[in-house]
């Protein structure tokens, strides 16, 4: 009987560390999941102000280089806060995202376009996806396997979700079931 009781107690002590294991995995599963979509979902709004940033810089003519009259777009640090704040090279960070502003070469071509992207400051931790935003204002994103972006050390450079052979942020970019320069298929998202 007492042999029969060790036993007993040793598959209930096993099984109480299993259970503990496993709502161990599910609260880190849990609280982790979460972090990264809502830093998923911000960044939508974050590219929509930046947008409306970008229009209203243009609009003050705060940077006319060929004094035509026609102001040009800016990177993150012409911008107004709160994009200034914390800018590091061209690059800022907002909640596990690195946000970067990239304009075309050509003073007329910068009074026309420019493009935005967002990529996780640490791929799988912090976000999975990637966005894009440019002149337009719909913002698109992809899903970014690989990682293909990834923190400062892998980079979007500008033309990714562009057709492939695109240079100077010239055309749209592609949204219609086709891969872009980067092999991704972006789509339009609401959030
Ligand atoms: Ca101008």
């Amino acid at each position: 009987m007492a042999r029969s009781g060790i036993w007993t107690d040793s598959w209930k002590e096993l099984a109480i560390a299993a259970l503990a294991v496993a709502v161990f995995a599910l609260a880190a599963h849990l609280i982790s999941r979460p972090r990264v979509s809502s830093n998923e979902v911000n960044v939508y709004g974050k590219l929509k102000d930046l947008w409306a940033a970008e229009d209203a810089f243009r609009e003050s003519h705060a940077l006319d280089a060929d004094a035509d009259g026609t102001g040009e777009y800016g990177l993150l640090a012409h911008l107004d806060r709160p994009w200034v704040e914390g800018v590091q090279g061209d690059s800022a960070e907002r909640n596990g995202y690195l946000y970067r502003v990239f304009l075309p070469v050509g003073v007329d071509s910068r009074e026309e376009r420019w493009a935005a992207y967002a990529w996780p400051v640490e791929a799988g931790i912090t976000g999975n996806r990637c966005f894009v935003i440019n002149q337009e204002g719909q913002v698109y994103q992809a899903p970014n396997a690989g990682p293909l972006y990834d923190g400062e050390d892998s980079p979007a450079t500008g033309d990714e979700a562009y057709a492939e052979g695109s240079t100077n942020l010239e055309g749209s970019i592609v949204s219609d079931g086709f891969e872009s320069a980067d092999g991704q298929i972006w789509t339009p998202t609401g959030a």
